[in-house]
Protein backbone atom coordinates (compact mmCIF):
# COMPACT_ATOMS: atom_id res chain seq x y z
CA UNK A 1 0.00 0.00 0.00
CA UNK A 2 1.54 3.34 -1.20
CA UNK A 3 0.38 6.63 0.01
CA UNK A 4 2.18 10.03 -1.50
CA UNK A 5 2.04 13.43 0.22
CA UNK A 6 3.38 16.87 -0.59
CA UNK A 7 4.77 18.78 2.23
CA UNK A 8 5.72 22.80 2.68
CA UNK A 9 8.97 22.59 4.11
CA UNK A 10 10.71 26.03 5.35
CA UNK A 11 13.70 26.51 6.85
CA UNK A 12 16.66 25.23 4.53
CA UNK A 13 19.26 27.31 3.80
CA UNK A 14 21.64 25.51 1.99
CA UNK A 15 21.53 22.04 -0.50
CA UNK A 16 22.57 19.75 2.73
CA UNK A 17 19.29 20.71 4.43
CA UNK A 18 17.72 18.98 1.48
CA UNK A 19 19.73 15.66 1.25
CA UNK A 20 19.86 15.44 5.16
CA UNK A 21 16.05 15.39 5.19
CA UNK A 22 15.57 12.99 2.33
CA UNK A 23 18.46 10.63 4.11
CA UNK A 24 16.41 11.09 7.59
CA UNK A 25 13.25 10.50 5.94
CA UNK A 26 14.65 7.45 3.40
CA UNK A 27 15.53 5.59 6.49
CA UNK A 28 12.44 5.99 8.92
CA UNK A 29 10.15 2.85 9.08
CA UNK A 30 7.25 2.94 6.47
CA UNK A 31 8.82 5.79 4.48
CA UNK A 32 9.28 4.41 0.35
CA UNK A 33 10.67 7.07 -1.05
CA UNK A 34 11.36 10.70 -0.07
CA UNK A 35 12.63 13.82 -2.54
CA UNK A 36 13.26 17.22 -1.52
CA UNK A 37 13.32 20.52 -3.46
CA UNK A 38 15.38 23.36 -2.02
CA UNK A 39 14.17 25.88 -4.38
CA UNK A 40 10.57 24.96 -4.43
CA UNK A 41 10.75 24.61 -0.51
CA UNK A 42 8.48 21.60 -0.89
CA UNK A 43 9.11 17.60 -0.39
CA UNK A 44 7.74 14.64 -1.59
CA UNK A 45 7.09 11.31 0.18
CA UNK A 46 5.66 7.77 -0.41
CA UNK A 47 4.88 6.12 2.45
CA UNK A 48 2.90 3.12 3.52
CA UNK A 49 0.31 4.13 5.37
CA UNK A 50 -0.50 1.12 7.58
CA UNK A 51 3.11 1.66 9.13
CA UNK A 52 3.23 5.92 9.06
CA UNK A 53 1.19 8.66 8.46
CA UNK A 54 1.49 12.30 6.60
CA UNK A 55 1.30 13.53 10.64
CA UNK A 56 4.54 11.58 11.16
CA UNK A 57 5.96 12.66 8.72
CA UNK A 58 5.75 16.73 10.08
CA UNK A 59 6.65 15.47 12.92
CA UNK A 60 9.79 14.35 12.07
CA UNK A 61 10.80 17.08 10.18
CA UNK A 62 10.51 19.58 13.00
CA UNK A 63 12.28 17.58 14.93
CA UNK A 64 14.90 18.23 12.51
CA UNK A 65 14.40 21.84 13.02
CA UNK A 66 12.88 22.72 10.05
CA UNK A 67 9.55 23.89 9.36
CA UNK A 68 6.85 21.52 7.65
CA UNK A 69 3.02 21.63 6.91
CA UNK A 70 0.77 19.95 4.17
CA UNK A 71 0.92 21.75 0.69
CA UNK A 72 -1.79 22.99 -0.45
MO1 LIG B 1 23.65 23.95 5.39
MO2 LIG B 1 21.16 23.18 6.57
O1 LIG B 1 25.37 24.43 6.13
O2 LIG B 1 20.59 22.45 8.26
S1 LIG B 1 22.93 21.92 6.20
S2 LIG B 1 22.20 25.23 6.51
Amino acid sequence: VKEEVDFQITGMTCSACSARIEKVLSRTEGVQSATVNLALETGKVQYDPAVMSATDVISKIKTMGYGAELKS
